[in-house]
């Protein structure tokens, strides 16, 4: 989980003690991958680095290739931050981030016989040399108990009489800015037991009691929830989420009360970013903080929430918006539960001045949902509680305003902003690709696109210039050459380097379609086992990349895993397929690795359903790195079309305006025939595993196929012709990808960080003094 915080206003004091906070919350902050690369690049000192350890008999590249992952978020959601966090480190802003600091990260992924299977990252083993443990900033945070009534001077007030207390103590990890002295930081919380409850047991001898209470408060930060999406219900999960906003307010709180008496100035000093609907709470948080423990009034308190919080959601289904069961919400946070009814109440009748008893609207726009299992609905109480709520991408934006949030926007426009995406410049090419850095900052005369991507533009100028193309396809041969060696050393497969690679590697999920990607290699496959030999000569030779976790109970992920390497066990022995196709699975996909085949890829896939990828960016990262793409018009893609032009790009697919209707048609009206012959080869058991995959292949037959692969086959078997075409082709193709990079810079998490400082928080950069 992460919370940021950043100083409103740019006053020295601010600055250096960090006053004030913008609080910024994805559920599990990480992803990061590793520090050391990042940090001597931002530092200015590799070089220097790489001197002192040769003369040591060590390589830098060795040495940086030790250090374990900090996997600690789930996906782009979770990476996204890091982005972020190093873009406001690089633009001077005085950011803080929060988290947890889990011991155990996201699972590593181990294949077996084709399958998947988790074990437990414990990421912490050799320790971790980055982080500076704090253990006299702790906080105490309450769980369950009751409310009581009292009165206070004559008022009457809630008490909060916890039944159980756990310390949470702050672990720091710098985050160095790239050619500035602002370094922010990244504090994760650990749960560890509280003291007295501790001394208490052993006491009275009851050691036992001691080490399990002890392992009991441990477990809140042990171990991160690796499906981001469906949670419903889970304590634990719920403890996390209340642990992490407890501790990271209780820290800005303090922080802001050590230069201030009152809380006039709160509003002025400090901005919260809700990113998505996992930290929420937090506006609850600080409604009982204000109210209960510093007495302030309930209206200006709630003053104060209203102008302090902005929403970030990242998802446009319906059913990934988060709810949480009033049972469990009462017994754990009695008190919360209650603010939430108030909070609701008072919505609920400023609604029906403005629209009246439409109940059923009423009902839709309420936080708390009715039904069998009565809950909260976290959307809701964000949206209901922050100035500003935005998108991931300019059609994100659209999608919630005209369908997931439809009645809140008719009611509060004003509030509605979009913010796309980025991705951090320093990671993505500085760190993962060094020659196509170098090549850059030869051909523009400047390093100076790195901190100002806007730069990146005059590549374009020598799009078609031959020298250039000589020298960008020798550094994408040798990314290639090192993918390769990667991937022999993995699977044992050896890969041309004449083949186009193809890459997809993201989380696993049906609406992301890998399994449109396996069945048009299973079409190509076929497509040449059907050739004349003298045909074969024609085909533009493959080397298919699929990577991604699948979420452990998620079914339909897992089989598409399965699918993959039954697929790739047969392509990749038979003899008369040779080099013309490979595919190969990249297991436990991670930033590291990520690093490596981005560089590497010639072609990468963002195949989403229309309307369904609230931004994507992956597909920024391949963007930069001169990787051209192949694509649906979904979510950020959207943006990148205008940017590069849809000619250097392999588009395809169903509108977002058309997949309603082709919903409704019938399925037999939009599958090619291609298509039922591919999906009859799994079902007759062309792969094996006959029993297995049926239900992959009901799903995407009949009226089942919800996520299109049927309807948009055709056109997607036209954009991997015309990408083959373009392979053929290699000045054009080169021509494609230095425009690609050459466009990439409005998809730099810079931009998007400056977009939010200057539009949802209202903040400047404050300049380190040297
Ligand atoms: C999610 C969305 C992406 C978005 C990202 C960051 C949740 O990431 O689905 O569309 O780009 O957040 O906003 P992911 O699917 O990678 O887990």
């Amino acid at each position: 989980m992460i919370l940021n915080s950043i100083s409103r206003g740019k006053t020295q004091s601010v600055y250096t003690s960090c006053l004030s906070s913008f609080l910024w919350h994805s559920l599990a902050f990480g992803i990061s991958g590793r520090s050391l690369s990042n940090s001597v690049i931002n530092l200015g000192i590799r070089d220097q680095c790489a001197d002192a350890l040769s003369q040591l008999g060590f390589e830098y590249e060795v040495l940086a290739e030790q250090e374990g992952d900090a996997a600690l978020g789930n996906g782009g959601l979770a990476r996204l931050s890091a982005c972020q966090m190093d873009s406001l480190a690089t633009l001077d802003y005085p950011a803080w981030g929060y988290g947890l600091r889990y011991q155990y990260g996201l699972f590593r992924q181990v294949i077996l016989d084709g399958f998947q299977h988790e074990q437990p990252d414990y990421w912490l083993n050799f320790g971790n040399p980055w982080e500076i443990e704090r253990v006299h900033v702790s906080y105490p945070v309450k769980f369950y108990g009751t409310v009581e009534e009292e009165t206070l001077n004559g008022k009457s007030c809630q008490v909060w009489l916890p039944g159980e207390t756990v310390e949470a103590v702050a672990y720091d990890n710098p985050i160095p800015g790239y050619g500035t002295r602002n370094t922010i930081n990244l504090r994760l919380w650990a749960a560890k037991p509280d003291g007295q409850y501790d001394m208490e047991s052993y006491n009275t001898g009851d050691y036992i009691n001691a080490v399990v209470n002890r392992q009991r408060a441990e477990t809140i930060s042990s171990v991160l929830y690796p499906d981001d999406r469906s949670h419903q219900g889970k304590e634990l999960r719920l403890k996390q989420h209340y642990f992490f906003v407890s501790a990271s307010l209780q820290d800005i709180i303090r922080r802001f009360k050590d230069g201030h008496n009152n809380f006039d100035d709160f509003p002025e000093k400090i901005a919260l970013q809700l990113n998505d609907t996992h930290p929420s709470l937090a506006v609850v948080e600080v409604m009982r903080v204000l109210v209960d423990e510093e007495h302030l009034g309930w209206d200006q308190a709630w003053n104060i929430v209203c102008k302090i919080f902005s929403f970030t959601t990242h998802t446009v289904l319906p059913e990934a918006l988060e709810k949480i069961p009033v049972d469990l919400l009462g017994s754990l946070l009695p008190r919360h539960l209650q603010i939430i009814y108030d909070i609701n109440f008072n919505f609920m009748e400023e609604l029906k001045k403005r629209i009246g008893l439409d109940f059923n609207r009423l009902s839709q726009m309420s936080i708390v949902e009715e039904g069998a299992v009565k809950s909260i609905r976290m959307a809701n109480l964000s949206i209901v509680c922050s100035h500003t709520v935005n998108g991931v991408s300019r059609m994100h934006s659209e999608l919630l305003k005209t369908r997931v949030f439809k009645d809140f926007y008719e009611l509060w426009p004003h509030k509605f902003q979009y913010k796309t995406n980025g991705v951090t410049q320093r990671r993505w090419i500085v760190v993962s690709n060094p020659s196509l850095c170098a090549l850059i900052s030869k051909w523009l005369g400047t390093e100076a696109w790195i901190r100002d991507i806007d730069l990146l533009i005059g590549l374009q100028e020598f799009a078609a210039d031959a020298d250039l193309h000589q020298e960008w396809k020798m550094v994408r041969k040798v990314n290639k050459m090192r993918l390769a060696e990667y991937i022999e050393a993995m699977s044992g497969v050896k890969v041309s380097l004449d083949a186009m690679f193809d890459v997809q590697i993201k989380r696993i999920h049906e609406y992301k379609r890998q399994l449109l990607n396996i069945l048009s290699i299973i079409h190509r496959y076929d497509c040449i086992k059907n050739m004349e030999k003298t045909q074969r000569r024609k085909v533009v030779p493959r080397v298919c990349i699929v990577g991604g976790k699948a979420a452990p109970g998620y079914e339909v992920a897992k089989k598409i895993i399965k699918l993959c390497h039954a697929v790739a066990e047969k392509i990749n022995n038979d003899a008369d397929v040779g080099d013309l196709l490979k595919l190969i699975f990249v297991p436990d996909y991670n930033v590291s690795v990520a690093e490596l085949v981005i560089p590497g890829a010639d072609l990468s896939q963002h195949i989403s359903t229309a309307g369904h990828e609230a931004s994507g960016t992956g597909c920024m990262k391949f963007l930069m790195n001169g990787c051209l793409l192949l694509a649906t018009a979904d979510g950020s893609t959207v943006e990148i079309i205008e940017e590069i032009g849809e000619e250097n790009m392999f588009l395809f697919g169903a509108k977002v305006h058309e997949v309603p209707a082709l919903r409704e048609k019938s399925s037999d009206d939009k599958a090619p025939l291609q298509f039922s012959r591919v999906v009859r080869m799994v079902r007759d058991g062309h792969f094996g595993f006959k029993d297995y995959f049926k239900s992959l292949c009901d799903g995407v037959e009949g009226d089942s196929d919800f996520y299109l692969l049927g309807s948009d086959f055709a056109s997607y078997l036209e954009a991997q012709a015309a990408a083959d075409k373009a392979f053929v082709d290699q000045e054009k193709w080169t021509q494609m990808s230095i425009l690609s990079t050459a466009g990439s810079g409005r998809f730099s998490s810079d931009r998007t960080v400056e977009d939010y400082a200057e539009t949802t928080w209202g903040i400047e950069p404050c300049t380190c003094p040297s």
